[in-house]
């Protein structure tokens, strides 16, 4: 047995230059959400469009002003609407995933300050195989339709 440490450097040199090198298919466009005036938690909304030829797979979301951050999906259930997890949420070759107000929308929760209408708010959408879609949410006032 030789140097085994050398070639597990060696692979993890390339896996990392895949990732960084290979695009991603996945486009995050008209990212929005309410002021959050008095509370900690915060619905974002967006549209993905998966432009590849595969299948993609958010698997998770990071906010640096929310500690925790998720992806639910609010349904009806009777008289009663529930949110319920997402995650793992598959995003099929062409598919365009609406993120929208009564559906899917990204949750924040436990934010470091209340948000204010028109600041941006960064978020990254995890995907699995270890790339990551950066998106700037745009607060709106709670009165802007
Ligand atoms: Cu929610």
């Amino acid at each position: 047995m030789k140097h085994p440490l050398a070639y597990l450097t060696v692979c993890l040199t390339l896996c990392a230059s895949a990732v960084a090198a290979a695009p991603v298919p996945l486009s995050a466009e008209n990212a929005w959400l309410r002021a959050t005036p008095g509370t900690d938690v915060a619905a974002v909304y967006l549209t993905l469009h998966n432009t590849g030829a595969a299948t993609v797979t958010v698997i998770g979301v990071r906010s640096a002003l929310a500690a925790d951050a998720t992806i639910h999906e609010t349904r009806l259930s009777g008289t009663v609407s529930a949110m319920r997890p997402a995650l793992p949420l598959r995003i099929a070759p062409g598919a365009v995933v609406r993120l929208a107000p009564e559906g899917l929308h990204v949750m924040l929760h436990m934010l470091s300050r209340p948000l204010k209408a028109g600041e941006d708010v960064p978020l990254e959408l995890l995907l699995e195989g270890g790339a990551s879609v950066a998106v700037t949410a745009h607060v709106k006032a709670l009165t802007e339709p």
